[in-house]
């Protein structure tokens, strides 16, 4: 997969050097892009944005310069190994705390493409003409990654990016972890215990020690269950994956 993020904050991507999704990168199974949005203005002060039409708060992104930065890296070709097909459309991925939520389904159906463009904005966000404009040379979504308001969409990239990629196979170390995990069923995940079975006046539930596979099965899909209905009764009341 490739991935291109454009900012006018690009040291922000940084973290992704790191650990699963850094090794990822080095052995060829992801492409990471990163490209400052202000070399893609032309004037002397490299400005990217300006007071909005109407009047009211803060400063509005201007459109060239994420224009001109889109044609650019849907222009570069892929390296080596990391294909891209021809005929599958680039999605361009916006952040905004005003898009629709970005849940364990979209990470899914995002990790499944070849390319993968990120625009986060800063201050009010970007020109809606660009989102017009960008929807005829790619699959445009707007995303927010929760009911709260951060200073700009890069964070959410970060997030996003974490867990797009983790999908991917090859990515992650351990590809059985990914079914058990919380979301991947529709449901939080059951507690998780570890040795030593006495801990500080606490012990271990029973049937974890039993060795009767079946029957700890049974209790982590009630412990997930129970879990899910006294935390998250959103997510109970939604029909469930499987
Ligand atoms: Cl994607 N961007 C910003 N700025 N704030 C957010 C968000 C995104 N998702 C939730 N809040």
């Amino acid at each position: 997969m490739k991935i291109d993020l454009i900012s006018i904050l690009p040291e922000f991507f940084d973290s992704l050097d790191l650990s699963l999704i850094g090794r990822a990168q080095q052995d060829g199974l992801l492409e990471i892009r990163r490209h400052n949005l202000r070399d893609f203005t032309s004037d002397k002060h490299r400005s990217v944005d300006s007071p909005p039409a109407g009047g009211g708060a803060g400063m509005v992104m201007k459109p060239e310069p994420w224009a001109l930065a889109l044609e650019y890296v849907l222009a570069q070709p892929g390296e080596n190994s990391v294909n891209q097909s021809a005929t599958e459309r680039p999605v361009l991925i916006i952040p905004t705390p005003s898009g629709e939520l970005f849940t364990q389904q979209a990470a899914q159906e995002l990790s499944e493409q070849t390319h993968l463009v990120f625009a986060p904005a800063r201050f009010e966000g970007i020109d809606e003409r660009f989102t017009d404009w960008a929807s005829d040379l790619c699959e445009v979504r707007r995303l927010s990654i929760g009911d709260y308001v951060l200073n700009g969409g890069e964070s959410a990239v970060v997030v996003m990016v974490e867990a797009i990629t983790r999908l991917i196979p090859g990515v992650i170390g351990n590809e059985a972890s990914l079914e058990e995990e919380s979301h991947s069923d529709g449901l939080l995940e059951y507690p998780v215990y570890t040795k030593p079975a006495h801990w500080r006046g606490q012990q271990i539930p029973d049937v974890l020690l039993s060795g009767n596979h079946a029957r700890i099965e049974a209790w982590r899909r009630s412990q997930a269950e129970e879990r899910t209905q006294r935390i998250r009764p959103d997510l109970w009341e939604r029909p469930q994956s499987c």
